[in-house]
């Protein structure tokens, strides 16, 4: 298949052993730009990380939100990107819970290149991240002119988007 670039949205709201949310994003992005496995996240070696940005939870969550974006690139195909992060989550501390429970770290596909993948149990592009402004902030620090393949709009024009539709106080 090649190599692809995925952008990977990162979201943690939970201590660990490892620290607090940001301290966990970066430790994970650190370990990512010096290329080493530390984070025991081979996938994420050589990875460009945004800043943290951090939020109130969107939801039912309890505490706020720490977020950062990726861009990986990488050859797995996404259904193996999607095991290696649901397992680097695990790495993390990260346990089945309720859906949207605090956890301390979420790792979301968001883009597979300017491709569309769609199978069960996955679908590439993420289908809510264009509402999410945690997730298309941190996205355009480091790919404001990525192109979402369903909208065909950058990923500015989506941001700028979401913020003309609901204004930020
Ligand atoms: N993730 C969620 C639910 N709510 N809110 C913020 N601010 N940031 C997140 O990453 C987030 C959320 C489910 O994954
Ligand atoms: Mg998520
Ligand atoms: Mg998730």
């Amino acid at each position: 298949m090649g190599t692809a670039t995925y952008l990977i949205a990162i979201g943690s709201n939970k201590w660990t052993r490892w620290g607090s949310p940001s301290e966990i994003i970066r430790r994970l992005c650190a370990t990512a730009t010096a290329g080493t496995v530390l984070a025991k996240a081979p996938a994420f070696a050589g990875a460009q990380c945004s800043t943290i940005h951090i939020s109130c939870p969107v939801g039912p969550g309890t505490r706020s939100y720490a977020n950062a974006v990726a861009v990986v690139r990488s050859e797995l195909s996404p259904p193996d990107m999607l095991a290696e992060l649901k397992r680097v989550e695990r790495t993390y501390g990260r346990r089945p819970g309720k859906r949207w429970g605090d956890r301390p770290l979420d790792l979301d596909l968001i883009g597979w290149g300017e491709s569309i993948w769609a199978s069960p149990g996955l679908t590439i592009p993420h289908p809510a991240f264009r509402t999410r402004r945690f997730v298309l902030a941190p996205l355009c620090e480091i790919a404001p002119e990525w192109r979402d393949p369903v909208t065909h709009l950058t990923a500015r024009q989506l941001l700028a988007r979401l913020d003309q539709k609901r204004p930020r106080a």
